[in-house]
Formats: C-alpha cells, structure tokens, sequence
C-alpha cells in the first residue's frame, strides 16, 4: 500500500535517465556485435570452409566436430567478428554436417554465424539452429531473381542480415559502373521488396586477383576501390564487404599478407566496412616494410612505367620468401627502445630479457610510466588514426600485460599495516583494465587493500562489495567516453543512495 508522507504527495526519486543508442548489429546466443566497427573494419573468419581451407576439410570429413570448434574459437580469439561456415563439399551430406557445426558452434563459439551456401534447404536448416542474429551468404542475381527471391524470404522470416554480391544475368560486375548499378538493383531488391532494413544488407562488390600479369586484370584492384566508392556514397547506411583475400591469389603466401594488408587499408578508406579475411594474417602498415608498401600500392593503382612494373618488382622483392617473413621486424639499439617497440608490435615473445636489461638502467616503476607507457600512446594513436586494426591493439595490450606481470616483483613495496580498503573497477560497458590495473599494483605494493571487481561492473556490484568489505573508498576506471557518461549517472545513483563513500575517478580523457 502507497501512503503518503507528512501529508503531501509520495516522494519518489526521479527515474535516472539513460541514453539509449541502437547500433546495427548481429548476435551470437550470447552476445551481439556492431557491424559497424569503431576505427576498424568488421572481419568475417574465413577459415571454416570447406572449400576454402584445407584443415577445416580434414577435420569435416573426419567427423571431427570437436577439431571444428576449436578452428572457430581460435578465430574468434584471433579477433574476427563473425565466422563463415561452410561445408558444402562434393560426395558429402552438406545439411547433416553443417547441423552438426551449426549445433556445436552455438553454444561453444561466442561469434555470430556467416551461412555460406549455394543451397536454400542447408541455409534454412542452420538458420533453424541459430540462436542469435546470423548472416546469409549470399545472394545474387546469376540465375535471374529465383534463387535470391527464396533466400530473402528466409532472411526477413528468420531476422538474418544478407550478403549480396554483385554478380547478376551477365556475369560478375567488373567496372565500378557496374558494381553500383547491381548494388542499386540488390538495394531495390533486399531493402524495397523484401523489407529488409538497409543496414543488414551487405552488399560485396566483388575483388579479382591482379596478380595474373594479363593487361585485362590490371585496373580491377582500383576499379574495385571506385565501385566501394560509388557505392558508399549512394547508399552510406549498408553495409560493404568483401572477399579480400581474392585480390592477391595466385602470389606466394608471404607477398598476400602485404597485398592483402595494404589492399584492405584502401578498400577501408574507400568506405569499405567488413571483410572476410584471415586476421592473423593480416598486418599493420606500420610494420610493412615503406618499399614494400609502395609497390603494392603501385600494383593496386596499377602505376606502370616503361621501365617499372610492380609486379614483376612484387615478385622479386618476395621471391622466396616464407609467409612468416612477410613482415621485417626493426628493432632499437636501447633496451628501453626495444620494450616500446615491442609494445607497438605487439611482440611479447622473449621480452624478459629486454626487461632485465632495461631494468639495470631504471627502476620498475620508471620502465611502466615512461617506456611502456609510451609505447602504448604510440599505439592508441596508430588506433585513432586508422592505421593499427583491433586485434594488433589487443596483442599490445597482452603484450603490456606480460611485461608489467614480470616487472610487479620489482616494484617497492610498503610492508605493515593496511592504509585503508579501495574496491576498485573499469565501469559498465568498459573492457579497458590494464590501467585500472596498474592502479591495484600501485596501491597495493603502497600498503592498502584493493578488491578489484574486473571489468564491465555495474554500479550495483560495486556498491554491494563497498559494504561488504567496509571499504574506505572506490576506484571506477573506464577509458571511452561513453564511460564518463557511466560515472556520472554512477555518482547521481550513489547521492541518491546516499552512499558518501569517496570516489577517484580515472582513465577517460
Ligand atoms: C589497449 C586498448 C584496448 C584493448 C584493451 C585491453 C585491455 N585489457 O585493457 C582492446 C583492444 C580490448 C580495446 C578495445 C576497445 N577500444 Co581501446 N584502447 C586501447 C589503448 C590503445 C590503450 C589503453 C591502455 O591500456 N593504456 C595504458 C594504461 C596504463 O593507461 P590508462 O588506461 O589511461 O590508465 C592510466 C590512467 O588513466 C590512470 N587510471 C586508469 N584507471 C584508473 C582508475 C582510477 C581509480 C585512478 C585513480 C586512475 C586510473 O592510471 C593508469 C596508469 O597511469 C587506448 C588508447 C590510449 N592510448 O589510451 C584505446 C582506446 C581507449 N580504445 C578506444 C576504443 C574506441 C575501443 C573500442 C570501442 C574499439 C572497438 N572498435 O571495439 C573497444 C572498446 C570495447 C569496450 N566495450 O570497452 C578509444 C576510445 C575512444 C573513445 N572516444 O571512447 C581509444 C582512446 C583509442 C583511440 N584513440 O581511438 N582497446
């Protein structure tokens, strides 16, 4: 029963005020992911096809479905958004088999599901087992309007996102005149006729090897930048994706990484906004050999001279090296420059040494704030520019990790009595915690009690673990800026509880 207090009207705190942001997205059962990524591109695993890769074809025909899952995870791991899957491979049963990857990857890989096949009835039996918000791949109009018609229906009844390439009666789009018109054709088609929402039709204008030598394939690199291009500012809320590693088949292993790394830098610049690619594979310009980086660039703009041709000087510049070398590590004179080197590269193999040597010139805690410290700077601003993809910032980030994990033992230590008690965490909606960590570090070797909850915590849970350890005060750390709209409304609740326990802010700029 409501009862009014003192005579006038119930009080009730006003309701906090959140601002809600809906992002086009796709969903694993568990998760959902952008397909718009912040400073990247939104990159589709290639790796479990059964046509496209060798491994995933022994595991499928083995019935290794355990061997299958843990090909999935490791791209996920590796940092890929979505995976394709296909299992369509001649003399086998391609529904029974993708049901039982299908099955498997829902509840064991936490990714979303790209379904790549050429046939309706196997497309429908895995959206069937989808839990979340998959992908079909693909449509086209190779076959007049049939094929696409029934994978549409499926699509707007299953709430699936579409892969559409622009192949249509004549063949596969070449010039970028032509990749736009089938765009404009598959845009009318998917989004006008079927209703599906322009955000979850990605559109692949389709890339060629320019790798053949034949003059005829020379242009299809830029003409594939122009038709993104074209597209993009046509139609700016779909999505365009491409086959990236196409753009370089027929070169030796080490010679695609470069051509596929500096070809991707391009098509995302152009407006590009996923890939299917193999993400490990791929590397950062800034690591990319600048020699290098030119002549693929001069491949792709198809910048001949009468005495130059790139790939003829592509060739001979990868001629018999392994896929492994494709990148020439540099590495400073000083030990203090190797560790930042190492924290840009993202190298945390062998860095022990390092950070014994630097240890005889500076202290522990030096080597955190100025050497690697920098070294993560130079990577937050490789990351803004554009030029330093996701998961490179993540083997920057384990890399920092291991190095400040062996330099803890090192630091000075205040030994005695407990200063006081700090629950300490990164706020709601942030994974950032190599900072909020070194927080922990710092005042724990200083003598106080730190209860660090982790990452992603809601206010709830701190105030909860305030209480529960007596705590003297809370740390909230969070490096986006949608984090200091967190804090705030976290401070709001807080003086609306009437908790007036400190609180240190930090991390966001
Ligand atoms: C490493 C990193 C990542 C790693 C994080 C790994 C990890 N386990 O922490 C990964 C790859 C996962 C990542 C993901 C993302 N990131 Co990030 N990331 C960075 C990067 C390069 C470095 C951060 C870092 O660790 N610095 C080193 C530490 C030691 O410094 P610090 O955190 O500032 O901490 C110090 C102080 O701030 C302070 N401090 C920190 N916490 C606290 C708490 C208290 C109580 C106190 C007193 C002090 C304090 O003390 C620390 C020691 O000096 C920054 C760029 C940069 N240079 O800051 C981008 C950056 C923060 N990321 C950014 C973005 C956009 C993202 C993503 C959204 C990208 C994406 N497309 O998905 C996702 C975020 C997902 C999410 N929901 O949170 C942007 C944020 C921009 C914005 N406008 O919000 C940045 C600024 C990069 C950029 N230039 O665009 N990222």
């Amino acid at each position: 029963m409501l009862r009014r207090r003192g005579g006038s009207t119930f009080h009730r705190p006003a309701p906090v005020k959140r601002i809600h942001h809906w992002v086009p997205s796709v969903a694993s059962l568990y998760s959902q992911t952008p397909l718009r990524q912040e400073n990247s591109y939104f990159s589709i695993g290639e790796r479990c096809n059964a046509n496209g890769s060798k491994k995933w074809r022994e595991l499928q025909e083995a019935g290794d479905w355990d061997g299958c899952v843990a090909v999935g995870r490791e791209q996920a791991a590796e940092g890929s958004n979505a995976l394709d899957l296909c299992t369509a491979f001649v003399g086998r049963n391609e529904i029974a088999e993708m049901n039982e990857v299908v099955t498997r990857f829902t509840s064991s890989v936490n990714a979303p599901l790209v379904i790549d096949s050429t046939e309706t009835p196997v497309i429908e039996a895995a959206l069937k087992l989808h839990g979340g918000k998959p992908i079909i791949n693909s449509i086209n109009f190779e076959d007049g309007e049939g094929h696409a018609e029934d994978r549409m229906i499926l699509a707007r009844k299953f709430g699936a996102a579409v892969i559409a390439l622009t192949i249509d009666e004549v063949g596969m789009a070449k010039t970028a005149e032509d990749k736009l018109r089938i765009a404009e054709r598959l845009v009318d088609f998917a989004c006008t006729r079927h209703g599906l929402p322009q955000c979850d039709l990605m559109i692949d204008p389709l890339t060629f090897t320019i790798a053949t030598g034949v003059e005829d394939d020379r242009k299809l690199g830029v003409w594939t930048l122009d038709g993104i291009r074209l597209i993009r500012e046509r139609f700016p809320d779909i999505q365009i994706i491409l086959g990236l590693s196409n753009i370089s088949f027929g070169l030796n292993p080490a010679a695609r990484a470069v051509l596929n790394s500096v070809f991707l830098d391009h098509a995302v610049k152009a407006g590009m906004t996923g890939a299917i690619v193999h993400v490990s594979k791929i590397r950062p310009l800034h690591l990319i050999a600048a020699e290098e980086v030119k002549v693929a660039e001069d491949l792709i703009f198809d910048r001949r001279s009468e005495d130059y041709d790139p790939l003829q000087k592509l060739l001979e510049l990868f001629a018999g090296r392994k896929a492994a070398d494709a990148v020439q590590k540099r590495r400073a004179e000083t030990p203090a420059g190797r560790l930042k080197d190492r924290i840009v590269d993202g190298d945390r193999k062998g860095i022990e040494d390092d950070l014994a040597a630097a240890m005889e010139e500076m202290p522990a805690l030096d080597i955190i704030n100025t050497v690697l410290l920098d070294g993560m700077k130079v990577v937050g601003e490789l990351f803004g520019a554009g030029k330093m993809q996701l998961p490179f910032v993540l083997q920057s980030a384990e890399t920092m990790k291991t190095a400040v994990a062996w330099l803890e033992p090192y630091m000075e230590r205040v030994e005695g009595q407990a200063r006081g008690t700090m629950v300490l965490a990164t706020v709601k909606g942030d994974v950032h915690d190599i900072g909020k960590n070194l927080v922990d570090i710092i005042l724990t070797n200083n003598g106080y009690r730190v209860i660090n909850l982790g990452i992603k915590v809601p206010l709830a849970d701190m105030i909860a673990a305030t209480k529960e350890h007596n705590a003297h005060a809370i740390g909230m750390s969070g490096l986006l800026v949608k984090s200091t709209v967190i804090m705030r409304e976290n401070l709001e609740e807080m003086a609306r509880q009437g908790i007036d326990v400190p609180v240190f802010l930090g991390g966001a700029p």
